[in-house]
């Protein structure tokens, strides 16, 4: 036909984002009682005793320890959880959550 303008095709290539990635980690205190520390690994982390008292006493020798990555909401939610549960015992417990590069 005369008048039909055929436009070059364009084909939008799908890409899947992979999601950020965020660093649960534990920090060392002088007051928390090592059993309780991978009590709360085992528990909110799904740790084993081994995997839980291995990162612990890493923690405890060198000020802090990474416990795990995850997307930023399960990071967040898990690192409250463990500090609300430590604050509910009066212990100083702490994780953290920071941004992986
Ligand atoms: N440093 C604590 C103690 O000697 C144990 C601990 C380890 C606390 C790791 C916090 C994190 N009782």
């Amino acid at each position: 036909m005369q008048d039909t303008v055929t436009l070059p095709k364009t084909k939008a290539k799908p890409r899947t984002e992979r999601p950020k990635l965020y660093k649960v980690i534990l920090l060392n205190d002088d007051f928390t009682p090592r059993e309780f520390v991978v009590t709360v690994l085992k528990s909110v982390f799904r740790m084993t005793e081994g995997e839980a008292y291995g990162v612990m006493l890493t923690a405890h020798r060198k000020g802090a320890c990474v416990v795990a990555v995850y997307t930023r909401e399960v990071a967040e939610t898990k690192a409250g959880m463990a500090n609300d549960w430590a604050r509910s015992q009066d212990y100083p417990l702490a994780f953290t959550t920071e941004r992986e590069e």
